[in-house]
């Protein structure tokens, strides 16, 4: 008997052994680790109701397992790849980033799980970025790159056959499921042995940097993994005071009561040690690509406080001193019209919520005839969860490129972003993250109308 891995499970191995190859690889991704390990115990110590909140949500187990990744790939025929690889550990592409407004010649989607269960099993997200040579403007490196890059194979041709293998038998058969994990972790490790000379390397760096990463090297390499911190001002504080080369300010919106979105911070890329075809022989030279960052997840907003957010974030920005100097003042003034209690994010219909039968609830008697949910909710018999973000913000993502390529690219691209080019590429269509927030939305009251309608009958 052969029996299938279930995709939760592949999934988690997958996040796990991306996990243990990033720490070997990085080992100051350890010490991150061990700040976040420390900052969440401690949190969660201290504020009881968190803790119970994140269990209401059902994220109290996920918390210690929780990152998301990131990679840039060369080519739509690779995209592809990663698509199908991605489908078969149940991650499928939601969003589209455009970062060429930012300075950065990529596009990108985050390949993630996206019902409730699977979200819960193990939320791994790997945010995905292909690389656009037509906005480099030397026609010459251009081809160049492209002639590289169709060369070059990310997956052995095991690989590549045990995928087949999945996609054909609907599944990753328990005796196949470690080394197909294996194979699939080689595309993403790190190369130090560069594909091109030193002379191309260094005209592809001159182009964007962005291109010297993607088609320098044999493969995609992970270039960090993100744990979850549920107090990112203390992982902040922490970094500094181990030394650590951290990011100038915390990426997103300010510190709130109720945490909204996303909020990052990193440490600067290493320069790493190169060797460079040379002839028969090979030379030394350095990149720079790989670095740690550590995030707080906050609610889900709706469109609607999606505007609110980029309006608030807008102002904040407008006049920003060079150096992110009173950066944090700022964006406070600039969030007090962001409402930052539970009940005004939902009458005004700014964040998504899940909504749960309490203890109460369950209890409780058979109702009269005709009532909704804000009475439930005024009755104590169903609590309003906020649903957590699963995923990315371009204008955190740019921030983030930005600090780790150096400030030479921060002039913006004269480019709309192409996501129809994405979809090609992906061969399907980018889910639309607001619908699935929606759905669990929806669901959630669809559920409780049904409950609340078989109490009415009994
Ligand atoms: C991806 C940057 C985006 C985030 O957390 O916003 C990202 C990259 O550097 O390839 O990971
Ligand atoms: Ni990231």
């Amino acid at each position: 008997m052969n029996r299938f891995v279930t995709t939760d499970s592949l999934r988690g191995l997958f996040a796990a052994g991306m996990s243990d190859m990033y720490r070997q690889e990085v080992p100051l991704y350890g010490t991150l680790l061990d700040i976040v390990a420390h900052v969440n115990a401690t949190v969660l110590r201290n504020d009881p109701a968190l803790d119970q909140s994140l269990a209401d949500a059902g994220e109290r187990a996920r918390l210690d397992l929780e990152r998301h990744g990131a990679v840039r790939v060369g080519t739509a025929a690779e995209l592809a790849l990663l698509a199908r690889i991605f489908a078969v550990l149940g991650m499928y592409p939601v969003g589209y980033y455009d970062l060429a407004a930012a300075g950065v010649p990529v596009h990108s989607t985050a390949f993630r799980p996206v019902d409730e269960a699977a979200l819960r099993a193990c939320p791994f997200r790997i945010f995905t970025s292909l690389l656009r040579l037509e906005l480099i403007e030397d026609p010459a490196l251009r081809a160049q790159a492209q002639k590289v890059l169709e060369g070059r194979r990310i997956i052995s041709a095991r690989g590549l056959a045990l995928l087949e293998n999945a996609e054909r038998n609907g599944g990753v058969a328990e005796s196949d499921a470690p080394e197909f994990i294996a194979e699939v972790l080689a595309i993403f490790r790190w190369h130090s042995e560069a594909i091109v000379d030193i002379e191309t390397y260094r005209r592809m760096h001159a182009a964007h940097r962005l291109v010297a990463d993607v088609a320098a090297f044999q493969g995609p390499h992970i270039n960090h993994l993100t744990p979850r911190v549920l107090d990112i001002d203390a992982a902040q504080a922490e970094m500094l005071r181990r030394g650590i080369d951290a990011k100038d300010y915390i990426e997103g919106p300010p510190r709130r009561m109720e945490a909204i979105l996303l909020r990052q911070t990193s440490f600067k890329a290493l320069e790493e040690v190169i060797s460079f075809p040379d002839g028969a022989a090979m030379q030394r030279g350095t990149h720079t690509a790989r670095f740690g960052e550590i995030e707080q997840r906050g609610m889900a907003l709706t469109p609607e406080g999606r505007t609110l957010y980029d309006a608030c974030l807008h102002k904040a920005r407008a006049g920003e001193h060079p150096a992110g100097h009173d950066h944090d003042a700022r964006l406070r003034d600039a969030f007090r019209d962001f409402p930052d209690d539970l009940q005004a994010l939902r009458q005004q219909r700014l964040a998504y919520f899940r909504y749960a039968l309490t203890q109460k609830g369950k209890a409780a008697r058979p109702l009269a005839a005709g009532t909704t949910l804000p009475d439930w909710l005024a009755a104590g018999w169903v609590q309003a969860i906020p649903i957590t973000y699963e995923d990315f913000l371009p204008i955190s993502a740019a921030g983030i490129f930005r600090s780790n390529l150096g400030s030479a690219s921060s002039q913006g691209y004269d480019s709309q972003g192409s996501r129809a080019e994405l979809e090609a590429a992906l061969g399907r269509k980018v889910i639309d993250p607001f619908e699935l927030y929606e759905t669990i939305q929806e669901k959630s009251l669809e559920g409780l109308a049904v409950h609340f309608a078989a109490m009415l009958v009994h």
